[in-house]
């Protein structure tokens, strides 16, 4: 089997719950960064037009959340049940919302839009909040059950590009706060962020955050 490949601008976006996925769990992988002949060489190969891309041998994957399930099915990491694959799927869905809100005001609205969506925060971290308390194991940072699974990279990266746009918005949240320490804490996402790759990564690509 050959190694996986992340096809990506060099950005954390819609790549980096894949890489901590990768980090953590010891799964090497080759980044091709893809911002050079991105319109010339690298858009007309991809199915929507659009990267993230996971390669594995044959299988050119795109869309973020289906390299995630799909990484999750094949390294165990999509809970112990249906239950639990159901709930997963779920916060993965509930995350991609937050997360087109997110992307939309750094994209579209920053200088106007970014003080609203601030204000709205709790509103939108509350049922992930609820949802770990119910179904998760927060100091370990397990969201759903007692077990790793892939949600938990989106979480943690949802979380973490929040508390850099509003540093203080976990602090009324409990679980959430306890779950992004855990996650913040593991050996592989801690060695990870450390690097100069991860560093040197913006977190959006033009470069608001
Ligand atoms: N639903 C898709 C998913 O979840 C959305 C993917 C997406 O929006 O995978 N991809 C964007 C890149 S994410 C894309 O491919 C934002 C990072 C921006 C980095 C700089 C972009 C420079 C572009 C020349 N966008 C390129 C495109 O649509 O042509």
């Amino acid at each position: 089997m050959g190694k996986y490949q992340l096809i990506y601008f060099n950005v954390r976006g819609r790549g980096e719950a894949t890489r901590y996925l990768f980090k953590d769990n010891g799964i090497d992988y080759d980044e091709v960064n893809c911002r050079e002949n991105w319109a010339k060489e690298w858009k007309s190969q991809m199915a929507f037009g659009q990267t993230p891309c996971l390669k594995d041998n044959d299988l050119s994957l795109v869309q973020s959340n289906a390299i995630l399930r799909y990484l999750g099915r094949k390294h165990g990491l999509y809970g112990s049940n249906e239950e639990e694959a159901a709930y997963i799927d779920m916060i993965t869905e509930g995350i991609e919302d937050l997360r087109v809100k997110y992307v939309t005001m750094i994209y579209k609205n920053y200088e106007n839009g970014k003080e609203p969506y601030v204000a709205d925060l709790p509103k939108q971290l509350l049922p992930f909040e609820k949802l770990v308390t119910k179904h998760g194991d927060d100091k370990s940072g397990f969201s759903v059950g007692n077990k790793r699974s892939f949600v938990d990279y989106a979480l943690f990266d949802l979380l973490d590009i929040n508390v850099v746009l509003a540093p203080n918005c976990l602090d009324d949240f409990p679980a959430l706060s306890a779950f992004y320490k855990a996650i913040l804490n593991r050996p592989g996402i801690a060695a990870y962020r450390e690097t100069e790759a991860f560093k040197e990564r913006t977190i959006n690509g033009n470069g608001k955050q």
